[in-house]
């Protein structure tokens, strides 16, 4: 079953996105999420210039052998462009893999682990009254997960904060916007979100806070500790992690659990902070780190440290790397949670998927493969419209380390 064409999607149904769809010999085909919020052409150019050429004439079935390829083959490893193209290309063919197996992708990675996939949902607001009454309606819906964020007082706007009720979209114009950051307002703001959080819904809601790498080091260990009282499931990215042994600071003062890895494109990303045990939770994802066959070499590493998985789940991430992500999700035996940020329905009528939200779980599609496809009639319907993530900047004018 040889590979005879690949086409590369773009499409903006309310949001961009890159799609590779594989045909093999046999008619059967399968399709790979490539998105990189706000650098979108750039991987649509890798996998149209370089990608696809190489790929025509290959054995379908290989989907070891053309990770190896793709990644020791272009002599230049790594890399979010690159490992977002290489990961579309092993996404799409480990749904070709399930579709000629007629059986669903996380059969294929070992099996069921669990009955589904725990997913948090995200509330925020601007203020903390707003913020309790978005953790109320994720509760009402089933969630056993929040993550919360909210606007701090003396600061025009947050990243993080959405305009919109129960959705949250960063890439907000084609030029990147600017915020203005403070961390001693936030250092001092948060934890009064989180004692008015535990306060309302008791000790057993779990709770996730997101710091969008804004802090250093030691004002994360700070962060941590005054979190403490409210044990949150995860502080989440806490500071810049090219880094990596900046963790062991954080980890020295505080007991809060550590997730990283939203911006991680391969193991050496993350190869110190889970081997040192210096996270509890990994947050690399299928399209920006390799696909299928490379974060699951991540998981197996972070599974030997007491490391669970967190994957990203953003609505940047199209459905069909949610898709692929639940398949893994299922099988692996170190999962922690799944990010939920439901798309909308433009973007949901686009990929159609056959996996589904239940009483705060998500389950995968049964149908062969990933359970998910592209209508690239009309997904024509929608061009790409170029946007970009914001910038932070202090309030005296300096660019912010994030
Ligand atoms: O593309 C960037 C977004 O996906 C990111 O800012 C969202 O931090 C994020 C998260 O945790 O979902
Ligand atoms: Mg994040």
């Amino acid at each position: 079953m040889k590979i005879v064409d690949a086409r590369v999607i773009v499409t903006c149904p309310d949001r961009n996105f890159v799609t590779l769809k594989i045909i093999t010999s046999s008619g059967v085909y399968g399709v790979g999420d490539a998105t990189l919020n706000g650098r979108e052409l750039a991987v649509a150019a890798y996998l149209t210039e370089h990608v696809v050429p190489a790929l025509i004439g290959r054995d379908a079935s290989r989907i070891e052998d053309t990770w190896q390829y793709l990644y020791r083959g272009a002599y230049w490893r790594r890399g979010p462009v690159t490992m977002s193209a290489i990961a579309a290309v092993d996404t799409a063919l480990w749904d070709i893999k399930g579709k000629v197996a007629g059986l669903p992708v996380y059969q294929l990675l070992g099996g069921r682990s669990r009955e589904g996939v725990t997913v948090y949902g995200h509330a925020n607001a601007s203020s903390v009254d707003d913020v309790l009454m978005e953790v109320a309606d994720y509760v009402a819906l089933g969630y056993k997960a929040v993550r919360v964020q909210t606007g701090v007082p003396g600061l025009e706007s947050t990243y993080g904060v959405g305009k919109d009720r129960m959705f949250y979209e960063p890439a907000d114009a084609a030029l990147p916007t600017e915020n203005t950051w403070s961390t001693p307002h936030y250092l001092e703001h948060v934890p009064t979100v989180f004692a008015a959080v535990r306060e309302e819904f008791g000790p057993t809601l779990r709770l996730l806070h997101d710091v969008h790498h804004r802090l250093t080091p030691i004002e994360a260990a700070r962060l941590g500790k005054s979190l403490e009282p409210y044990h949150l499931t995860w502080m989440e990215d806490p500071v810049p992690a090219e880094l990596q042994e900046g963790f062991r600071l954080i980890r020295q003062h505080t007991t809060t659990p550590i997730a990283v890895g939203e911006v991680f494109n391969t193991i050496w990303d993350c190869q110190q902070l889970i081997t040192e045990q210096l996270i509890d939770y990994i947050r690399a994802t299928v399209v920006h780190a390799g696909g299928i066959t490379h974060l699951r070499r991540i998981f197996d590493l972070a599974a030997l440290h007491h490391v669970r998985s967190g994957s990203h789940g953003a609505t940047d991430l199209s459905p069909v790397c949610m898709a692929a992500a639940l398949h893994l999700d299922l099988a692996i035996p170190n999962f922690g949670l799944q990010e939920y940020m439901r798309h909308t329905p433009a973007t949901d009528a686009v990929f159609p998927h056959g996996y589904h939200f239940a009483d705060g779980y998500l389950h995968p599609s049964e149908e062969p493969g990933l359970g998910v496809d592209i209508d690239e009639e009309l997904a024509a319907r929608y061009p790409y419209r170029p946007a970009s993530l914001p910038v932070n900047r202090l309030q005296d004018g300096t660019m912010h380390n994030w």
